[in-house]
C-alpha cells in the first residue's frame, strides 16, 4: 500500500526507543484473534456494544493486559481502562485508545486499532524498559459505533460530561432491550481489578485509528497527523400515516408513511446536494411498519447522519431537515428529533507536534489531515489535549466487512503511538 520510499522509511526507525520494540507480528495476530469475535463473511465483524461479543473482547483485552501485569478498571458506563504504572501513581495519566464495539457489518480495524495500537505500545515501553512519571492507560470507549444504541460516542460523551448517563439508560435497541439492562450484564461480565468516577484528570489524549478515507493510500503516505474533526448532526425522522388495504384503499384517501418518508428523503437530497461534494448527508436506516406487501405503511421511522466542517453550514443545514420533513409528507403526520451534534473540532497543536516530531524521528512521512469520521477523540478535546494519529486502510474502505490495512501500517502507526505517548508523558508540565 506505500511506496518504496515510505517502505524504507518504515524499516530504519530508531534502534533502542520504544518504537524498535514494538512488534508487527504481535499486533497483527492480535488484530486477528479480536477480529475472531463477531466474525462475519467477507473478514468482517458483528460486534455491537454489550452484545457476547463486546463482553467477549473485554474480557480477552484484560486477559493480555494482566499477562503482562497491567492493572484494569471501568467506570459506571463501561469505558474499560488498563494502566501501566509510572513513578507518581497520583499523576493524571496519558491516555490512549479507541473503542472495541464495530458497525453490525463492520471491520476487523475501525476502533480494534487503536485499542491494540494502544497495548502494543504499553507492551514495547515494558520491553524497552521505559520509567515514565506519569502513568499511561490504554482505554475502550464503550459503544462509539451507536449501530445497536443510538447515539455513538456514547461512552466518552458520558465519560466527559457531554450526556448523563441518566440520559441513555432508558434508549432501547431493535429488539427493544434496555441499555440499562445491557449494561448492567456487561459490567457484571467484566473482571476489572477497581471501579473508575467518570472524567477523572487525564493530562492528554491520543487515538490511533484507521483513515476510513482513500488519502494516505493515493498519496502513499503511512501516517496522518490529524488537524480535526467535522461536526456531526444524527435525527430520527417518524412519518406516520395510516394502514390500509392495498387492494381497496383509493390511493387519493390514503396516508401512505412510506410515500411520505420517500417524499421527505426526496425533498432533503435537494436540500443536502453540494457541487463540492462537502456535504455528507446519510439515510442509513429506513423502517417500515407493518412493512406487509399488501398492507399501506402506517410508519417510517428514517435516520439522518449530517456532516460538514463549518459549523454555521453544518446548524443552516441542521435546521432545514425538520421544516423540509414537515412540507414534504403531505397528508401524513412527521415527527423530527436530534439525537446526536456535535461541533466541528480542532486538535491541540502541541499534540499534532508530538505526533509529528514522532514520525519524522522514525523518518516516516506524514501529512496533516481533517478526519470525515467522528472519534471519541472529539470529546476527550473538550478536557485535556487531545490528538489522533491515522494509518492508510485499502482503497478507504471502511464500515464494510471488506476493510482492510496492512501489517506493516498497522505496525508503524503504533511506533509513531509508542514515540508520541512519550513526548507526552514527559512533555505535558500539568
Ligand atoms: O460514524 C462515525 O463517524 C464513526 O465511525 N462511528
Ligand atoms: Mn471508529
Ligand atoms: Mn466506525
Amino acid at each position: 500500500m506505500i511506496n518504496e520510499a515510505g517502505q524504507a522509511a518504515r524499516a530504519n526507525h530508531l534502534p533502542g526507543s520504544a518504537a524498535d520494540q514494538v512488534s508487527q507480528e504481535r499486533l497483527w495476530r492480535r488484530h486477528m484473534e479480536m477480529a475472531a469475535l463477531g466474525a462475519i463473511p467477507g473478514n468482517g465483524v458483528c460486534r455491537q456494544a454489550f452484545t457476547e461479543e463486546d463482553i467477549a473482547a473485554r474480557q480477552l483485552l484484560i486477559g493480555w493486559a494482566r499477562a503482562r501485569g497491567f492493572t484494569s478498571a471501568q467506570d459506571a458506563i463501561g469505558n474499560l481502562f488498563i494502566r501501566r504504572p509510572g513513578r507518581d501513581p497520583a499523576a493524571a495519566p496519558v491516555v490512549t485508545g479507541s473503542h472495541l464495539d464495530s458497525q453490525p457489518s463492520g471491520g476487523r480495524f475501525d476502533g480494534a486499532y487503536g485499542v491494540l495500537a494502544g497495548l502494543e505500545a504499553l507492551e514495547a515501553l515494558e520491553d524497552a524498559g521505559a520509567v515514565t512519571e506519569r502513568p499511561i492507560e490504554v482505554v475502550a470507549w464503550t459503544n462509539e459505533e451507536g449501530g445497536r444504541f443510538a447515539p455513538g460516542a456514547m461512552g466518552s460523551m458520558v465519560f466527559t460530561g457531554s450526556r448523563a448517563l441518566t440520559d441513555c439508560l432508558a434508549i432501547t435497541d431493535g429488539e427493544g432491550v434496555r441499555l440499562e439492562d445491557a449494561l448492567a450484564a456487561t459490567l457484571e461480565a467484566t473482571p476489572v481489578d477497581e471501579t473508575r468516577a467518570f472524567n477523572f484528570p487525564i493530562a492528554a489524549y491520543i487515538e490511533a485509528h484507521i483513515e476510513q478515507g482513500p488519502r494516505l493510500e493515493a498519496e502513499g503516505v503511512p501516517i496522518g497527523v490529524v488537524t480535526g474533526i467535522q461536526g456531526s448532526r444524527w435525527f430520527e425522522v417518524e412519518v406516520l400515516g395510516e394502514s390500509a388495504h392495498a387492494g381497496a384503499a383509493p390511493l387519493k384517501t390514503r396516508r401512505d408513511a412510506l410515500q411520505g418518508a420517500l417524499a421527505a428523503v426526496q425533498a432533503l437530497n435537494q436540500v443536502m446536494a453540494d457541487d463540492n461534494d462537502i456535504v455528507r448527508f446519510t439515510v442509513g436506516r429506513f423502517v417500515v411498519t407493518p412493512n406487509s406487501p399488501n398492507t399501506v405503511a402506517e410508519r417510517v421511522l428514517f435516520t439522518v447522519d449530517l456532516r460538514h466542517p463549518e459549523a454555521e453550514v453544518l446548524w443552516r443545514l441542521a435546521e432545514a431537515v425538520g421544516p423540509t420533513c414537515e412540507a414534504a409528507v403531505g397528508r401524513c403526520d412527521v415527527r423530527v428529533r436530534k439525537t446526536f451534534s456535535r461541533e466541528p473540532c480542532l486538535f491541540d497543536l502541541d499534540v499534532q507536534r508530538a505526533i509529528s516530531e514522532s514520525a519524522r524521528e522514525l523518518a516516516l512521512p506524514a501529512i496533516q489531515m481533517p478526519s470525515g469520521a467522528f472519534h471519541d477523540a472529539q470529546f476527550l478535546n473538550d478536557v485535556c489535549p487531545s490528538g489522533m494519529i491515522f494509518v492508510p486502510c485499502e482503497k478507504g474502505i471502511s464500515h464494510n466487512p471488506a476493510e482492510n490495512a496492512s501489517p506493516e501500517d498497522l505496525a508503524a502507526g503504533a511506533r509513531v503511538l509508542a514515540q508520541t505517548l512519550i513526548r507526552l508523558v514527559d512533555g505535558i508540565k500539568a
